[in-house]
């Protein structure tokens, strides 16, 4: 297992698309494990792998609070297939947005299907901050940020202040 470097914003490898995993190979597999380990190195609830360069459809989460009970997810081509009506506001952070953190509002609860890393197809009904942390990866699959569900306004301030520390750096 190793830690990968996760790119930051304005990197424009953030606004690509994945693309879905045909068949799952052992680097798939490493993949997987990689995204683990450099989630929970960061530390962060979740990963999805053009995060750290990989234009391919595959995230995890670990939405556990304690450190005793893990409960992480590793999903290959996750889709929503349906979504709660009414929406709750969660304060959202993204590791490739460091320091920048905003409510975001977003389904209640989702009702997802994905390849696990055994090629087993699930279907899971994801509530709570586990909702929203895979909404926010399967945003990020489709080259979608935290940033683009917020107000103009706030998603203003939030942009001057990355391009102005994007130039110091
Ligand atoms: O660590 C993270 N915290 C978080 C909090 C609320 C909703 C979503 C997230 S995901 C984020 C890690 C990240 O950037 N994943 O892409
Ligand atoms: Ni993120």
């Amino acid at each position: 297992m190793t830690i990968k470097p996760i790119q930051f914003v304005p990197d424009p490898i953030l606004r690509k698309a994945a693309l879905p995993v045909e068949k799952i190979t052992d680097s798939i597999k490493q993949l997987l494990d990689d995204m683990a380990e450099t989630m929970y190195d960061a530390p962060g609830i979740g990963l999805a792998a053009p995060q750290i360069g990989e234009l391919k459809r595959v995230i995890v989460m670990d939405c556990s609070r304690d450190e005793e009970t893990n409960e992480l997810w590793q999903m290959i081509n996750p889709i929503i297939i349906q979504s709660s009506e009414e929406s709750s506001t969660l304060e959202e952070g993204c590791l490739s947005i460091p320091g920048h953190n905003s409510e975001v509002s977003r389904p209640n609860w989702v009702e997802l299907r994905f390849t696990d890393i055994n090629g087993k197809e699930q279907q899971i009904k994801a509530e709570g901050l586990l909702a929203a942390c895979v909404q926010h990866e399967i945003d990020h699959l489709n080259g979608i940020l935290f940033i683009d569900h917020i107000s103009k306004l706030k998603r203003d301030i939030i942009w001057r202040k990355v391009l102005k520390e994007a130039r110091q750096t």
